[in-house]
């Protein structure tokens, strides 16, 4: 936890924001998370506290709830006590009353009594539920059906959280490096171990091992894949061969609970063929021509459009695409080769705030395109100072999207089917990076991590040769 005054100073700026929004009365709840059960009560998945709670309040215990009261700027802890057969399992753990003093609330209340205090609350605000025992609990609170739970959710909580929590304090942006640094030690303890004939599942298993031992978890389900083209592979049943590219989408959470997420390409024998060379100099180009492009004021989805001009210049460059590079990046026809988008903000949640809204989050509430590729950018409005986004570009082949393209003869002016095809053995690639935006532009979270292919042919399989 940071020092008592940080979340103080939060939970006063979210009532000045609120205010500034003309909410002045009524109370801001905020739900901690509970355990969640993996396949019967007693079993549960490692907890993970709500990211707004640990935002205001800062404590990683379960069942805890957090009121602000708008008029008073009061707010309270809503837990129980540990029971001494709680302990007995559990170990101690602080008094309630020890928690609220850490996180600078003002007072203590049981758990129990929540509902009659946020029920009679006059108006109630609350951001809205992901988990279904918060929308039940809501819903009871509320006395409005679970499904209407949503709609009743504030927009202006909703935006006053957005405008705080995506503007990194400068403590936070420390636990982002640190949490960048650590996913970049995953990285290169995988590429060290990586060699032909080692299963996909021993390296998951290596970068989960570096993020335990850093003290930190995970920050969401380790994609350690041959089959890169497939974009969120979480199969770990292959085994690595000569010739195949291994593409790592992994990240650290550090024990406050700021994530990292990065992603390597490399080729699993150590050498690049020529073909995955090529398309892997094009990724570098769109990666730095997107980190190049960060700067405040900047709509990401500039950004993104930076990244998808290197591509397909870069495939017309190859005989894979021809014709006007902005009319095609117009049309949508470079999304064949990069389905997604160039990035999210990132923060206390991967995707940072995304519980929230992807359009709430990433658009400001604008509608987003419906384009295929463009559909699937979670970020587009302008930057601002302190904002941390990844960046990931990334080039696939994917066979049956090809096969549709070509079969409904889309963007047949800028696609060269044939030629495509017999590239398909490439896969897919990715290169990702978490950046801060400054005041000048934007600098990388954590400290270098030489991604050219060289210095990834170097690496690869560097514990086997114990030359590192
Ligand atoms: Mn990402």
């Amino acid at each position: 936890m940071f020092d008592s005054s940080a979340y103080k100073r939060r939970r006063e700026a979210l009532r000045r924001s609120l205010a500034d929004r003309g909410l002045s009365s009524g109370t801001v709840l905020i739900l901690g998370n509970r355990e969640s059960p993996m396949n019967y009560a007693d079993n549960a998945y490692p907890f993970r506290q709500d990211s707004s709670f640990l935002y205001f309040a800062g404590i990683p215990e379960p069942d805890l709830a957090l009121t602000l009261d708008l008029e008073t700027g009061k707010s309270v802890l809503y837990g129980e006590e540990l029971s001494l057969d709680d302990v007995i399992w559990t170990g101690p753990r602080p008094s309630l009353r020890e928690l609220a003093e850490a996180a600078g609330l003002d007072g203590v209340r049981p758990r129990a009594s929540l509902a009659g205090a946020a029920g009679s609350a006059k108006p109630l605000h609350f951001l809205p539920p992901y988990r279904a025992e918060h929308r039940e609990e809501l819903s009871e609170i509320l006395g409005i059906p679970p499904k209407a739970v949503e709609t009743k959710a504030s927009g202006d909580l909703i935006r006053a959280v957005i405008a705080l929590r995506e503007i990194k304090e400068p403590r936070e942006v420390e636990r982002m490096d640190a949490a960048a640094d650590l996913s970049a030690d995953m990285h290169r303890a995988v590429l060290a171990r990586a060699r032909p004939g080692v299963r996909e599942s021993e390296l998951a298993a290596r970068a989960a091992e570096v993020a335990l031992a850093g003290g930190a978890g995970l920050a969401f389900p380790v994609i350690a894949t041959t089959r890169g083209s497939v974009l969120h592979n979480h199969d770990h049943s292959g085994t690595l061969a000569e010739g195949d590219l291994f593409l790592m989408d992994m990240g650290a959470e550090t024990v406050d609970g700021y994530a990292g997420d990065l992603t390597t390409t490399f080729p699993a024998g150590g050498r690049f063929d020529p073909r995955q060379r090529e398309i892997y100099e094009i990724l570098l180009s769109a990666f730095r021509a997107a980190t190049d492009s960060i700067a405040p004021g900047v709509p990401y989805r500039d950004v993104h459009f930076a990244a998808a001009r290197e591509i397909f210049t870069g495939m017309k460059a190859l005989g894979l695409a021809r014709g006007n590079t902005e009319e095609a990046l117009a049309a949508g026809a470079h999304a064949l080769f990069f389905p997604h988008g160039v990035g999210h903000q990132i923060g206390l949640d991967v995707h940072d705030l995304e519980s929230l809204g992807e359009v709430n989050v990433g658009y400001d509430g604008q509608p987003k395109s419906p384009q295929f590729g463009l559909r699937s950018l979670r970020l587009a409005k302008p930057l601002k100072p302190g904002m941390t986004v990844t960046v990931e570009p990334g080039i696939y082949f994917i066979a049956p999207l090809i096969a549709k393209w070509k079969a409904e003869k889309l963007h047949r002016g800028f696609l060269e089917y044939p030629k495509i095809e017999e590239w398909v053995s490439v896969g897919g690639m990715r290169n990702e990076e978490d950046w801060l935006v400054t005041d000048a532009g934007a600098r990388k979270l954590g400290g270098p991590f030489d991604k050219d292919a060289a210095a990834l042919e170097a690496a690869v399989g560097s514990e086997w040769k114990g030359n590192r």
